[in-house]
């Protein structure tokens, strides 16, 4: 009976329509007569959801069934953007979904846009977890991830007069992408005490007590593979008062405010993602977060392996765990401790699970952002995992002296615990100790690790331990959904899809990089996306860009260290130039459109100094009338990933201009290049790997290199720092009031006068130059269209599904899992 009645899922136009109208009529109650574009999305979302459900069921099952390694990616941000675009190309029934709206009267893409971005997380790290959440599910690798289920994702953008106002993303009103499991709980504890005891063996038995619970409510989002049926599982936790803690002691005796604002407190858990990107502000909050998200997914790890009833010692055969960055490295110690006190394995034994069991990326070499944790809060919130973290540094502290006797300070170096006042927790230091493998996200950045930060590891352990694998992208989302055709040109030549699974298939396009047709075919899908954004910017700025201008992006967090303030002097520079040329000379000069967007943590004075002189800076240009298309400045508000997917595709030039040696990867350097566009950029991250792959004629690379930044910063300690001549006109214009009250700027400048930390002006002049020489380099039409093409030609390296064949295979050593196709 249940087969015969089980659903399976629309196959065509009919069943599409009667199965998203069903929706809108009783799951949202609304009539066909006030059916908006609202209720049309909520429609297809559900029946699509309604597909995805089928296909999520038969994978758990058969991943089930088959029993063989599972992935788990703890990630604290996982950056969706939007699910039904996705859902639709996924499942391949967009053409189908399309047909129905339009018989429904709606168009496809007014219905897309309706949906809320899911951005549950700040930036690459987060990106880059739902891009692996894509590849995972799309190569049928039996995998789940784990996060956080924030009531408010990263904060909405808004610029009011110029400066960015932080507004609430309250994103859950209605998501019909996620199911709700009551029935899936873990109960947290957090405070109290540990009591130990002797059991009757004589061994000491620790046991965690007295706390206060806190209920870890799980919600599943189904993550569809591409042309696949496997679909694996998101699972978001949020946080609820424990039912046995809402204290109906005190709701009956009057208490009732206490009772509800113990609800209230519990539910902050997970209420709000940190907007920092790149900065560790060790707030208790922020560790309650981090507890209780790894608490939660490693009772559910453990639940699920004790049903398989196999020996513990087959735990890392059965299960590989990473950790996205430091964030999740409590896991380690959780584990330890579920393992020792609650299993009741000896030590050794534990602990020899727990390193086979944990791989750790690291995604940044700053110092600031590097996660400690100060004793006396983890003694007071987690003890018995505080005593555990001791005893791991002892053991491995002991280690470390048996095998570097001579080496004395070795020990505090490498000590897990900072003698600092108070002491501090080096996160990524326990990570390292806790992992059997440890990894950088680009192959610069995984040498400066061993060669810095995590040196004296590398002795400790050898070089094996330490891997590189850069950073990828997801070819489905952002080449095939955001230019589909582009996608479409391209399978036009290669005689179908077949690159988006193997996007290494691309180089065959390298043969059509002097085809007078495909050529303009190219270039007419370059100009429709800069005609597409151009419109995007008319209507929420109001300023009018010419599409056939050079378009040059840089979106991205803001951040000193990204050096987006390197940018808008370069746009000052120009300026400047401009206005001091005769209206015959300017009307030669390449027009541009000079393009940011990116947020500010909130917290960050000199980052929100940037945006406002960008808007600044725009509202003076743009305005000029002596100017007009020559050039064009535009900040973007509310950056994020529905707004990239128009974006990538738009470019010209792109600018990752990062000072060298501080990007680990980036990864939107990756997106617009395959999208057709050049870069801009410094020896730094992937643009590294970007250059070997697509060729040196291929990219315009200026700047310091790595090897030389930290002469230079010690050059400006004892020499001063000089300012480039270029860059003092430059201030000497925002000083004397051209962009406003000079004092809204002076920290900006100032920094870079006393200490230029970032190499602001000791690349400024090899910036301007390389700007003026892509200017010469557009006008010739020709080339650069070859340049392009040839470049989209060889980005296959950049796919996150070779990223992920390389974790499985170096890391995890997992296997895929294919299920048959549905008939
Ligand atoms: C503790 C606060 C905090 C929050 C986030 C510290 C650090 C982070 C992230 C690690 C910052 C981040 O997103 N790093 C970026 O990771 C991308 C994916 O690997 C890389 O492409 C970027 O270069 C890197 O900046």
């Amino acid at each position: 009976a249940w087969k015969k009645h089980s659903a399976s899922g629309f196959k065509n136009k009919e069943d599409f329509e009667s199965a998203a109208i069903r929706h809108i009529e009783t799951t949202l109650a609304r009539s066909l007569y006030n059916c908006d574009e609202g209720a049309a999305y909520g429609g297809t979302a559900l029946a699509f959801r309604d597909r995805l459900i089928i296909d999520w069921n038969k994978t758990q099952q058969s991943h089930t069934f088959a029993d063989q390694k599972r992935v788990y990616y703890l990630s604290l941000e996982f950056l969706m953007g939007r699910a039904l675009d996705n859902a639709m190309l996924n499942v391949g029934l967009k053409d189908v979904a399309r047909d129905g709206l339009a018989d429904l009267g709606f168009r496809m893409e007014d219905v897309i846009g309706i949906e809320r971005d899911a951005a549950l997380g700040n930036g690459g790290l987060g990106r880059l977890a739902a891009c692996f959440l894509d590849s995972l599910a799309s190569l049928d690798y039996p995998a789940w991830g784990y996060g956080l289920r924030y009531r408010y994702g990263i904060f909405k953008q808004e610029i009011i007069n110029g400066y960015q106002v932080e507004v609430p993303d309250y994103w859950l009103d209605f998501n019909p992408w996620e199911f709700p499991r009551h029935d899936v709980t873990v109960d947290i504890q957090f405070y109290g005490h540990v009591r130990k005891y002797n059991d009757e063996n004589g061994r000491q038995v620790s046991v965690w007590e007295n706390g206060e619970i806190v209920t870890a409510n799980a919600y599943d989002v189904p993550i569809p593979g591409y042309n696949t049926p496997t679909t694996n599982n998101l699972r978001l936790w949020s946080s609820k008062a424990a039912s046995g803690e809402f204290d109906f002691q005190k709701f009956n005796s009057g208490e009732y405010e206490q009772s509800v604002h113990d609800q209230m407190r519990a539910e902050t858990i997970s209420a709000v993602l940190y907007p920092n990107d790149n900065l560790d502000r060790g707030k208790e909050l922020r560790l309650k977060q981090q507890y209780f998200w790894c608490a939660a997914s490693l009772h559910d790890i453990v639940r699920r392996f004790k049903k398989s009833k196999k020996a513990w010692k087959e735990f890392p055969n059965q299960i590989a765990i990473q950790l996205n960055d430091t964030h999740p490295t409590l896991a380690i110690p959780e584990l330890q401790r579920i393992l020792v006190d609650e299993e009741g394995l000896d030590w050794d034994t534990a602990w020899s699970i727990v390193v086979n069991t944990f791989g750790y990326t690291n995604h940044t070499v700053m110092a600031e952002a590097l996660e400690k944790w100060s004793v006396p809060l983890i003694q007071h919130l987690l003890p018995r995992h505080l005593e555990i973290i001791y005893e791991i540094n002892l053991h491995f502290l002991q280690y470390v002296e048996r095998t570097f006797p001579k080496d004395r300070d070795m020990l505090s170096r490498v000590s897990i615990v900072e003698e600092s006042n108070p002491k501090m927790i080096r996160m990524a230091f326990l990570a390292i100790v806790g992992s059997h493998k440890v990894n950088g996200v680009a192959e610069l950045h995984s040498d400066l690790i061993k060669t810095t930060i995590f040196k004296d590891f590398v002795k400790i352990y050898g070089q094996d331990k330490f891997t590189n694998v850069t950073n990828g992208i997801t070819p489905r989302r952002w080449l095939h959904q955001a230019n589909p055709k582009l996608s479409e040109l391209i399978a036009s030549k290669l005689g179908g899809y077949d690159f988006l699974k193997d996007l290494t298939l691309l180089h065959k396009i390298e043969a059509y990089a002097d085809d007078k047709q495909f050529r303009k075919a190219f270039q007419d899908i370059k100009y429709a996306n800069k005609t597409r954004l151009a419109n995007y910017i008319k209507d929420t700025t109001g300023v009018k860009v010419n599409p056939a201008a050079l378009f040059d992006i840089q979106v991205k967090r803001i951040h000193e260290y990204k050096r987006q303030q390197l940018n808008i002097f370069g746009v000052i520079h120009r300026y400047l130039a401009l206005k001091a040329m005769s209206p015959e000379e300017r009307k030669k000069m390449q027009p541009r459109v000079s393009i940011f967007g990116g947020k500010a943590a909130p917290g960050y004075w000199m980052a929100k100094c940037i945006i406002h002189l960008v808007n600044e800076v725009g509202r003076v240009v743009n305005n000029d009338p002596e100017i007009g298309d020559a050039l064009k400045v535009i900040f973007i508000e509310d950056y994020n990933v529905s707004k990239c997917e128009i974006i990538a595709p738009a470019s010209d030039i792109s600018e990752h201009i990062s000072t060298a040696g501080t990007e680990a990867s980036g990864t939107s350097n990756m997106k617009f290049v395959l999208n057709g566009g050049l870069i801009i950029g410094t020896c730094d991250g992937a643009n590294i790997e970007i250059t070997r792959e697509i060729g040196e004629d291929n990219i315009f690379l200026f700047g310091n290199l790595a090897e030389d930044v930290e002469d230079i910063r010690h050059q400006h300690t004892y020499e001063g720092v000089l300012i480039d001549d270029g860059l003092q006109k430059v201030f000497d214009a925002i000083h004397n009031g051209m962009f406003g009250h000079s004092d809204e700027f002076s920290a900006l400048t100032n920094t870079v006068v006393n200490h230029d930390h970032w190499l602001t002006s000791a690349d400024f002049e090899a910036y301007c130059k390389t700007q003026d020489s892509i200017d010469v380099a557009f006008k010739d039409q020709e080339s650069w269209l070859h340049k392009t093409i040839i470049s989209v030609a060889r980005m296959g390296f950049f796919t996150a599904d070779r990223c992920i064949e390389e974790y499985a295979e170096m890391i995890w050593n997992v296997e895929p899992q294919k299920m048959k196709q549905n008939g």
